[in-house]
């Protein structure tokens, strides 16, 4: 339809100058020609020029007023010819956008006598904004003053209007010829390959997109970590047991039973299997010890400890759980160094917000050697987080129970001007250390941040709900970059 009108018009024509003025003299739709001239010129049939034209649109109260004429002559007429008409009753006769919009309008147009009573003060008047409005309509020119009042009044607003001008192409030819897209059998056996026109090869055509597996963007990031563990010497900690015993969640960490977050109100009790099973008995009878009356130069809590809280089974809080016991199998061995780290979920009732879920990847690093030093701490910190690109690093006095002493650890982020805070780290406290049986002067440097801020950071992802979680769109999996750790 609009293929032969077009190749037919170029056929005694030398252009077509404007693809909107043709479509309405052929009574096409101008979209369809569009699709068509696109074709073309994708076969070179036609040569398209883009050519654009701003054209002015009336808004849906502009298309009120152009069919029941302006709110200004609405109310004008409203008013009886002689006399007055009380203003109440006079808004009652009116819609309240037009009666509001009238009043300033005839009052500006000095058309009434807007007081109690409202009377006309001129015999007649013309609706000239209705019969500009019409005229934009009908796609007529109108003076530059007549725009920018009706613009000002939100009646009309510019509207491009694209099309293109047509030429013949190199391949023109009235009717379009059946390009052939491959060379069957058939062709060989009718021979008619002779003949037939075939389409080009468009080398750049991109084949369809390889469906692969995509790796969600956390994991990236968490094997960038793993990366940067590994080549600094640390050894994984298993940590494949999401459920915990409340002995190796808090009590082993020296972290007494009336702690806030041991409460229900932070932490996820089991209800089965509530209790664990089985606990290192004369280990557990150390850590009471210890908790009740100190030792190892502490004083301890100085409370009654009591084993059925320690039972108790739980969703870990931290992965420190895991180093705990890590810690504790590493000394019933002769003693050696050893770097710890692990990268695995861990479970908070908290209150769900931009930042915060009820769970979330803790990433946490240990080392464990004789005589260590805060100084160690904060050069392995530096180590560490320099590989991450944060270099600039600073220390800020912090409070764990199970570390003493405790440094949050801040870094200035380029990307954002700020300071971020980028984790919690400190030196295990030796009412931890000492009851699993480690050497006196054995020391633990300890660190730990979460896997979804920097995830979120790198991937400029702002709530949290977006990168995990059921509401996640599938979409930012399959197309989220490849993440080089060290991005500022
Ligand atoms: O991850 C955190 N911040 C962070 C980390 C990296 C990062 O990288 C960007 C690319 C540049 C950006 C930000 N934080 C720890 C700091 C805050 O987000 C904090 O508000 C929230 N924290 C979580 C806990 O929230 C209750 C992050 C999580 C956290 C905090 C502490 C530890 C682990 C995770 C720990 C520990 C620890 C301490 C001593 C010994 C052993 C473990």
């Amino acid at each position: 339809m609009a293929e032969d009108a077009i190749l037919g018009y170029l056929s005694t024509a030398e252009e077509i100058p404007d693809s909107g003025l043709f479509a309405s003299q052929h009574c096409l739709p101008h979209n369809d020609v569009v699709n068509v001239i696109k074709s073309l010129h994708g076969f070179r049939y036609i040569d398209a020029q883009d050519i654009k034209r701003e054209s002015w649109v009336l808004t849906d109260e502009g298309k009120k007023y152009a069919a029941d004429g302006s709110p200004e002559v609405q109310l004008f007429l409203a008013i009886p010819q002689e006399g007055s008409i009380s203003k109440d009753e006079l808004q009652k006769k009116l819609e309240p956008s037009v009666f509001k919009i009238g009043c300033s309008q005839a009052g500006k147009n000095k058309w009434v006598d807007m007081g109690k009573q409202v009377s006309r003060k001129v015999q007649h008047v013309e609706d000239k904004v209705k019969d500009l409005l019409i005229r934009v309509q009908n796609g007529e020119e109108i003076g530059k003053d007549d725009v920018s009042s009706l613009k000002a009044r939100k009646l009309i607003v510019a509207q491009t209007w694209k099309g293109y001008s047509v030429r013949k192409g190199p391949n023109y030819a009235p009717k379009r010829k059946k390009v052939a897209t491959d060379l069957t059998r058939e062709n060989l056996q009718r021979g008619d390959w002779k003949e037939l026109e075939f389409k080009e090869y468009n080398f750049n055509a991109k084949g369809p997109p390889a469906e692969a597996g995509h790796l969600h963007p956390l994991l990236k990031v968490k094997q960038q970590f793993m990366n940067i563990f590994l080549q600094i010497g640390f050894e994984e900690m298993p940590t494949n047991n999401f459920v915990e015993s409340s002995f190796w969640n808090f009590d082993a960490l020296f972290q007494p039973q009336q702690h806030p977050a041991r409460d229900s109100h932070d932490t996820f009790f089991l209800e089965a299997p509530s209790t664990t099973r089985e606990l290192p008995e004369d280990y557990v009878q150390l850590v009471k010890r210890v908790h009740e009356s100190g030792g190892y130069g502490s004083r301890g809590y100085m409370y009654d400890w009591k084993r059925e809280e320690a039972n108790k089974n739980l969703l870990r809080t931290h992965t420190t759980a895991v180093s705990a016991r890590m810690l504790y199998a590493l000394a019933k061995q002769p003693f050696a160094p050893k770097r710890y780290f692990s990268i695995d979920r861990v479970f908070r009732n908290e209150s769900v917000d931009r930042t915060h879920l009820a769970e979330f990847h803790q990433i946490e690093g240990l080392v464990c050697d004789r005589g260590l030093t805060l100084g160690d701490l904060i050069g392995v910190l530096d180590n560490f987080f320099s590989r991450l690109g944060m270099s600039k690093l600073r220390f800020k006095p912090a409070y764990n129970p199970y570390t003493e002493p405790s440094m949050e650890i801040f870094s200035y982020h380029e990307g954002l001007k700020k300071w971020v805070e980028i984790g919690n780290s400190g030196m295990f406290r030796p009412e931890m250390l000492l009851p699993m049986g480690f050497p006196e002067d054995v020391r633990v440097i300890a660190w730990g941040l979460s896997l979804e801020r920097p995830t979120m950071i790198l991937y400029g992802i702002d709530n949290i709900r977006d990168l995990f979680g059921h509401k996640v769109d599938l979409s930012l999996i399959k197309r989220n970059p490849i993440c080089r750790i060290g991005i500022n």
